[in-house]
């Protein structure tokens, strides 16, 4: 039998499944052919969820730690034991002591129920602001109003040529690659911009490899050239931005040999891009996320968009920056599941979390973890355990043993999407949303969260607060689309909601002057320059790190969703180093390296690359082993724009070291030990 559904991996891609159950019980996913993104094909995250679902090192039971052990306990005792460790927190210091901290694991819209629950306790602390794209987000808002993207099927048509910026379409995006296939096949021009080595870039016209964090100097300087040569569109700037004069002046700044020497660009390449958006009409830039993850993220963002409106590339076909779909996060009420109107909310941001919890007053007593491992994924992770120590009781809901559940007190299981019926959706890219539905019933004692939540808050005796089912929520949600719209979504597993193919045609933006704002009085008002703006002073420095860390997506799998793959599983990552590094520290392809920084370091197997920027050393994210994270080596820092943490920031060294003995459990000490 074939059932449809739908993947609820954080992504770009958002795709439509087809499930299939064989006689032995193993689950064929592929792709819907129907889909207009997903076309048949699936990546290989999408098909570990069904290796992930039938996992032997699945969670099944509720456990709790006891001394150093985890006892399998009854859901009916785990829920009763947590419902008092709530109410001993509402008694001793208030509903600010109770913590929720999740993240997107799952693009389930029931899966923002649990804050419901949360919400009707009065209020609790919560983690706000983002490890993903906030900078990028808020820079677009500046510019445009809402960062919106073009439809896929427009740019494939229509553009001259695809800047991709810093985004790695091959690995993160991979149902983009079509398109881009169908419009080089028409003759458009593909330049790849980008500090690690990349696929595409091999299959692109141009490749440029910055200098990490240093794009925005690389936009303006190109805007420059645009300016003197009166590569410009006048009647967008005259009658749909506003600004232009105070960007026009500040680019003076930006002197092209001096920029050439800080992005590692040379001036004849920063000339062909400003040539290219200069004259080749219309440019589609793909942005990623990557680049706004440093102190000047945001400040890069609108300096991009500045270099792309101002040479005509915004609000016609075949153009546009895109970075987001924003306008997709409004297709339902989410009030209506949250009910947030009146809580009381602490927030914390997190990027911060570990400061912020270690500063919290009251202090939080209990932690929930949904949806997300923040032992893995938030910056400076060390200090993170070290604050969660201090968190009397900590619950964990996942699907594995993640780093995060390794440090509970409770983990409670919780279905995979196979088992699971919601809407899905993300807001990265296309505009279609899809419907997951149950393929194969929940294993072992596994719950959906909201069955979860729905059972504390009866523990709790306030079971009115969670009362409802799948469907009553979802109609609840949807309650402003008409029915047949709804049978569609079931039927068919998706609809496509129809958002504008060519985000502002009409020159009218979403700003607070309807214009395309090169200065901006909202980040005047925010403490930011006007116009975009990067200053090198801001660029890290330090004398004793030569190299910059980028702990970046997996090409693989999600994240740390690694557990059902062994090649992901070994106790030494593997460091992908520039040539540079290579050639100084004297590493050959298949040596033990020592990566290390003030904060962390670990025995790696490098790797050595021939492309990309000589001086960068990449490591998936996600991976633990040898007693870290790879976000023990990052730091708390902020990028400059709405609350996004610039983990990208992060120096590090390299040195080549003896092979690790085959048992060694290397921990940072030891690995010092090995140093050649
Ligand atoms: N396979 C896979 N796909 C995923 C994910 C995953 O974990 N695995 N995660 C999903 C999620 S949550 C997200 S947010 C997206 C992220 O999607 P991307 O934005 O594509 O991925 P990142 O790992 O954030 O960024 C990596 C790219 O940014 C480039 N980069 C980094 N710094 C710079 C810079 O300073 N300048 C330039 N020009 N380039 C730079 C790197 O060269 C690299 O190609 O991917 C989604 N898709
Ligand atoms: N150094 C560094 N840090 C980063 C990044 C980076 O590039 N470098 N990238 C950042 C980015 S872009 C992002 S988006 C964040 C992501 O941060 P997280 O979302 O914390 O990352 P994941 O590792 O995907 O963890 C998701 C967890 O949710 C679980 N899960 C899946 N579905 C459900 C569900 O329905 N319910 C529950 N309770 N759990 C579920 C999965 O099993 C998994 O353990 O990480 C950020 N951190
Ligand atoms: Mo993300």
């Amino acid at each position: 039998m074939k059932v449809k559904t739908a993947c609820p991996i954080d992504c770009y891609d958002a795709c439509a499944f087809i499930a299939e159950v064989g006689e032995d019980g193993e689950i064929r996913l592929s792709g819907n052919p129907e889909h207009p993104i997903t076309r048949g094909t699936i990546c290989n995250r999408g098909r570990q969820l069904a290796v992930r679902r039938n996992s032997r090192d699945r969670v099944l039971y509720p456990l709790k730690r006891e001394g150093d052990r985890w006892t399998r306990i009854s859901w009916k005792r785990a829920m009763r034991e947590i419902a008092e460790e709530i109410q001993r927190t509402l008694d001793e210091v208030g509903h600010h002591g109770i913590l929720h901290y999740y993240d997107w694991g799952s693009g389930g819209l029931l899966k923002s129920l649990n804050q419901r629950f949360f919400y009707a306790l009065g209020g609790c602390s919560e983690a706000i602001g983002s490890l993903c794209w906030d900078a990028g987000i808020r820079a677009q808002a500046y510019d445009f109003g809402l960062a919106n993207s073009h439809s896929p099927e427009d740019m494939a048509e229509h553009a001259e040529a695809i800047v991709v910026w810093g985004r790695n379409v091959a690995n993160t995006n991979v149902h983009m690659i079509p398109f881009i296939r169908q419009a080089q096949a028409r003759g458009a021009k593909l330049v790849v911009i980008t500090t690690l080595p990349q696929d595409l870039a091999r299959r692109a016209d141009k490749a440029i490899y910055p200098r990490p964090g240093t794009d925005g100097l690389l936009a303006l300087a190109a805007l420059r050239i645009c300016r003197d040569e009166g590569w410009l569109d006048r009647a967008f700037l005259q009658d749909r931005a506003i600004g232009w004069e105070d960007l026009a002046a500040d680019l003076d700044r930006y002197d092209l040999d001096e920029v050439a020497r800080w992005t590692d660009v040379p001036v004849e390449d920063i000339r062909f891009l400003a040539e290219l958006y200069g004259k080749t009409k219309p440019v589609c830039t793909l942005l990623g996320i990557g680049m706004q993850r440093y102190a000047q993220g945001g400040q890069t963002i609108r300096a991009i968009d500045a270099l792309a409106a101002a040479t005509g590339h915004v609000g016609i076909p075949g153009g546009g920056v895109n970075y987001a779909q924003r306008q997709l996060g409004r297709f339902y009420d989410e009030e209506a599941i949250i009910n947030r109107r009146g809580a009381d909310v602490r927030e914390m941001l997190r990027p911060t979390l570990a400061a912020d919890l270690l500063a919290a007053d009251p202090p939080v007593q209990v932690m929930f973890v949904t949806r997300s491992n923040p032992v893995a994924q938030v910056p400076d992770s060390g200090r993170l355990r070290e604050a969660m120590a201090h968190i009397r009781c900590k619950v964990v809901i996942d699907t594995f043993m993640t780093a995060t559940a390794e440090c509970a007190d409770y983990v409670l299981p919780c279905t995979n999407v196979l088992e699971e019926e919601d809407v899905v959706y993300t807001t990265m890219w296309h505009d279609c949303v899809s419907y997951a539905r149950p393929v194969v019933p929940p294993r072992g004692e596994a719950k959906p969260e909201w069955e979860i939540f729905r059972d504390l808050a009866a523990a709790l005796g306030r079971p009115e607060i969670m009362e409802g089912d799948v469907d009553s929520w979802i109609r609840r949600a949807l309650r402003r689309w008409p029915a047949d719209k709804v049978n569609e979504l079931r039927e068919r597993g998706f609809v496509r909601l129809g958002a504008p193919s060519v985000p502002w045609q009409d020159g009218r933006f979403l700003t607070p002057s309807g214009k395309f704002e090169f200065a901006s009085a909202a980040a005047a008002r925010d403490g930011h320059s006007a116009v975009a703006r990067i200053d090198v002073g801001r660029f890290p420095k330090d004398a004793n790190l030569p190299y910059t860390l980028l702990t970046v997506h997996p090409r693989k799998w999600q994240m740390s969703q690694r557990d059902t793959l062994p090649e992901a599983k070994g106790p030494y990552p593997i460091a992908e180093l520039g040539s540079e590094i290579a050639a100084d520290r004297g590493i050959q392809d298949g040596d033990w390296v020592h990566v290390r920084n003030s904060k962390a370091s670990v025995i790696a197997r490098a790797r050595v690359t021939v492309e990309g920027h000589p001086r960068v050393v990449r490591m998936e994210i996600g991976w633990h082993g040898q007693g870290v994270t790879l976000n023990d080596f990052t730091s708390d820092g902020l990028a400059d724009f709405g609350i996004q943490a610039a983990q990208y920031d992060c120096l590090c060294d390299v040195v080549r070291v003896a092979a690790p003995h085959e048992n060694a459990r290397a921990s940072g000490s030891e690995a010092l030990a090995h140093q050649v």
